[in-house]
């Protein structure tokens, strides 16, 4: 497939067509970057797709007052109407979602499958987020003095600023994104500069939603989005200024650190959703079938490169030969290869470095007292040489080894036997990061017991579910090291808007709080 095909399908061919290529996207105004080039390689050749450029600080910095100026208009519009724009926005997604899928495949690597997955995401939190537009609800709360009332409502908050990974190119904005669209916010993102095609591609969408909506809805400013295609450097200045109130960050854990820190010294608020380490008991009392399907695709789906991705199996010794038994099975039937072909699970690593830190936490393991179950080697699938594809490694490991505490963003999952329930929650739990667990289990006792305030203290805690392949309408993200934040579904709107209570006396009397007298 030809990437000019799909950049001419996805309506982004006039943002190429100069000497050098747009970085910095204000709206519907576009400026060719004037920081430094930036290759854009396939992972599943390693070949050179195109380049594109980068936006510099002088540039990002001239820019910033639009999206405030867009926020002020885009806060008076009724939020079901902001809603109706981010309807239209679904349905462009829907009709443009083989071509992003493939774009998300060409950037990224990741199965075709998988590819449409993500599309669906975004158009599931367009969905979402359409509902809420008329759901932004506050409390109304008993108040203690006569002819009084106290309530909550909420307000859009301002700019947000964006900040997404390579592995989910477009899923993650747009749970951020669309939920602040409704919510009143205008939103810049920066996105991974891995993959700046499908980010492109989005902005796309949304000018030609605002477009649309503008016909009959009116006044939708395009600078409620932005999209930076910059460096680390420009990015850490972005997240000092204080024209965004909340800094959105999904990536690594050193990455939101920085984050938090210089974010916190501005006193602004941070929602951050960095590395996970997540693990699955598969107890004496499971499913063993249902647990083997759902360890295989939480291991190796998206070649072990989602932050959901399961890293830990810990299972209970009375089934351990036999899990292990069926999983050398499995992971021998798995096919790794180009992942635009669907016969195949697998694509390759997203680049070299993936690969490095692949052959060095094997490399750790073994010096840990590790045994190596299925190697985790290179391969070399025709047509796709460059690639880096791996074959998933299975590890038998010492719960207490240092590697196992560590995320490494690739396919290797440790198995750790336990004795008893007690000791495998211990086990779950005993990691500076708590993004996703999961318990295979038919005890209702085991079952409740992990579900509990003493049982698994991740985010996410599936029962009979897999680590990965999280569902939008749930609050997402996680605990420790994994940063606390929340997005997409349930309540995670709220960190998208300020509250203001408010106390409202209809009484001709000045009746003071707690009782208090002050006559004067
Ligand atoms: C991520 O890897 O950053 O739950 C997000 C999942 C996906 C999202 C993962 N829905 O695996």
């Amino acid at each position: 497939m030809k990437i000019e095909n799909l950049i001419n399908e996805l309506g982004i061919a006039k943002y190429f067509d100069q000497k050098k290529a747009h970085a910095l996207f204000v709206g519907k105004q576009s400026y060719q970057g004037e920081g430094a080039g930036i290759e854009v390689n396939s992972p599943i050749d390693n070949q050179r797709m195109t380049q594109v450029a980068s936006a510099n600080l002088n540039q990002i910095n001239e820019n910033l007052a639009s999206f405030q100026d867009a926020f002020q208009k885009l806060q008076i519009i009724p939020a079901p109407i902001r809603g109706k724009l981010v309807k239209i926005i679904g349905s462009k997604v829907q009709a443009k979602k083989n071509a992003l899928a493939r774009m998300i495949t060409l950037e990224v690597g990741k199965p075709l499958s998988e590819a449409h997955g993500e599309v669906q995401e975004w158009i599931d939190i367009c969905d979402f987020a359409v509902g809420l537009s008329r759901q932004l609800t506050g409390l109304t709360i008993a108040t203690e003095r006569y002819d009084h009332r106290l309530m909550e409502q909420w307000h859009p908050l301002g700019p947000v600023l964006v900040i997404s990974a390579f592995n989910f190119p477009l899923a993650v904005w747009a749970w951020n994104a669309m939920i602040a669209f409704v919510c009143g916010d205008s939103v810049v993102w920066k996105p991974s500069l891995v993959t700046p095609l499908c980010s492109i591609a989005a902005h796309e969408i949304v000018m030609d939603s605002i477009r649309e909506i503008n016909k009959e809805d009116g006044g939708f400013p395009t600078s409620i989005h932005g999209l930076f295609l910059t460096g680390i450097k420009e990015t850490k200045e972005l997240v000092k200024n204080p024209v965004f109130p909340l800094v959105s960050a999904t990536g690594s854990v050193e990455m939101g650190r920085d984050v938090n820190v210089n974010v916190a010294k501005r006193l602004g608020r941070s929602l951050l959703e960095l590395g996970g380490n997540n693990a699955l008991i598969i107890s004496n009392f499971a499913d063993i079938d249902l647990a083997i399907r759902a360890v295989v695709f939480s291991a190796v789906g998206t070649s072990g490169q989602r932050c959901t991705t399961l890293r830990r199996l810990i299972v209970h010794e009375a089934v351990e030969e036999e899990v292990i038994g069926r999983l050398i099975k499995a992971y021998g039937t798995l096919k790794i290869g180009h992942p635009l072909d669907e016969k195949n699970h697998m694509g390759p690593l997203i680049n070299q470095m993936a690969y490095n830190k692949m052959v060095e936490a094997l490399h750790l393991a073994k010096e840990q007292g590790g045994t190596i179950i299925c190697r985790g080697e290179r391969i070399y699938p025709e047509e796709c040489a460059g690639g880096y594809y791996v074959t998933p490694a299975l590890v038998k490991i010492d719960k207490d080894a240092l590697i196992v505490k560590q995320e490494t963003f690739v396919p290797i999952l440790y198995v750790i036997t336990y004795h008893d329930l007690s000791e495998a929650i211990a086990i779950n739990n005993n990691v500076p990061q708590g993004l996703s667990s999961a318990l295979f289990s038919t005890n209702i006792l085991e079952v409740e017991k992990f579900m509990s305030a003493m049982g698994s203290d991740c985010g996410l805690v599936n029962i009979n579910v897999g680590t990965s392949g999280a569902e939008i309408g749930g609050a997402f993200g996680g605990e420790k090291e994994t940063g606390g934040g929340r997005e997409s579904g349930s309540d995670a709107w709220k960190n998208y808007m300020r509250r203001v209570t408010s106390t409202i006396n209809y009484s001709t009397k000045l009746p003071l709080a707690q009782g208090i007298k002050f006559e004067f």
